[in-house]
């Protein structure tokens, strides 16, 4: 059975932009593939995270995760850093990556736009990254197209120390939606949807109440004109709108088109709040029913539990091929 990896950072609450770009195909994944999905927390801190948020944050994801549908008896969930080897072969990649590598990164200069201080975390986070993937010899990455690049570096690295090292690695292939792979924000359609952008108004959260749903819908920005088409280029923002739609309601974008023929904005944006809210009530019902239940410990120490063999094992094969002397 082919091996699937993925993770998701507990750096703020999820937005609409993690479900459908990357939860929504972890659910469809594991009934085909050996599923590995992470709550990365070492990820979250190459930015400064509130320990207590971080906390209720790792926690809440993995909830999510179980509500989205990911069923823990067929696919290993767990937190990062309960299992050690992520770090360890992270930083034996890291001695594999060049500087230039890294500085081409374009969310590493997303990030550190404008930043009068970068956390070197931030710079080397792409072969940790590749250290979750490869620590498993997965086959295959489900990620939004934001993360293209970093899965580019891993295939390198991967093929570096076949090279270096001989064959030991397989080279992973990234598992890229056709449609959300890209949701972007609500305020402003050349960035992304991301859960850690500090206006509120940009992002729909997986768990916000309806009302907040409307209303944030309702303020979204929207293209000049009337006409609700899909239009990348000239249409960027009602685009976006659209893909929403069409994700929610499972209208395609030619239905949606055809059935607001003539209309403007204000009667689109309301039922697409409706759609919105309708997808994500069972979610956060199911949310609730998780979290009082007190099980998503439990639920992280068997995923850990499941893989760190695996991951053992991968470092010490790597690290005998690299030359260290192994203790007997
Ligand atoms: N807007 C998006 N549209 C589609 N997919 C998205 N993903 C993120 N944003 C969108 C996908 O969600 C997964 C989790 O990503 P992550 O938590 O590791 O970090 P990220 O890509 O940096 O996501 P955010 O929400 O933007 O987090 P912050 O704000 O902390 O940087 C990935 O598969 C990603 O592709």
């Amino acid at each position: 059975m082919k091996k699937v990896l993925s993770g998701i950072q507990p750096s703020g609450q999820l937005t609409l932009g993690n479900y459908i770009g990357a939860i929504q195909n972890f659910v469809k994944l594991q009934e085909t593939h050996e599923c590995f999905f992470m709550v990365v927390d070492l990820h979250a801190i190459t930015v400064p995270q509130d320990p207590a948020d971080l906390r209720e944050q790792t926690e809440s994801v993995a909830a999510l995760f179980i509500a989205a549908g990911i069923d823990p008896s067929k696919a290993s969930v767990f937190a990062q850093s309960h299992v050690p080897a992520h770090a360890e072969l992270g930083w034996l990649l890291t001695t594999l990556t060049n500087m230039g590598e890294l500085e081409r990164m374009t969310q590493f200069k997303d990030k550190s736009e404008g930043k009068d201080s970068v956390g070197a975390g931030l710079f080397v986070y792409p072969a940790l990254m590749a250290a979750d993937i490869l620590v498993y010899n997965a086959d295959l990455v489900p990620v939004g197209d934001d993360q293209k690049q970093h899965l580019e570096l891993t295939r390198d690295l991967a093929q570096r120390f076949n090279s270096r090292y001989g064959d030991y690695f397989t080279v992973p292939e990234p598992y890229i939606p056709k449609v959300g792979a890209r949701i972007m924000s609500l305020d402003d359609a050349s960035k992304k949807m991301s859960k850690s952008n500090p206006n509120a108004g940009s992002a729909i959260k997986l768990l916000d109440p309806p009302d907040v749903i409307r209303k944030k819908i309702s303020r979204a920005t929207t293209d000049s004109g009337r006409e609700i088409k899909y239009n990348l280029a000239e249409k960027p923002e009602v685009s976006n709108l659209m893909s929403i739609y069409s994700l929610c309601s499972g209208m395609s974008l030619e239905e949606i088109e055809a059935k607001y023929e003539g209309q403007m904005y204000g009667g689109f944006k309301k039922d697409l709040a409706e759609h919105v809210v309708a997808k994500l009530e069972p979610l956060q019902t199911k949310y609730n029913e998780i979290r009082s239940s007190g099980t998503i410990h439990e639920i992280l120490k068997q995923g850990a539990e499941n893989v760190s063999e695996i991951a053992n094992q991968t470092v010490r094969d790597v690290k005998e091929r690299m030359g260290f002397l192994m203790p007997r």
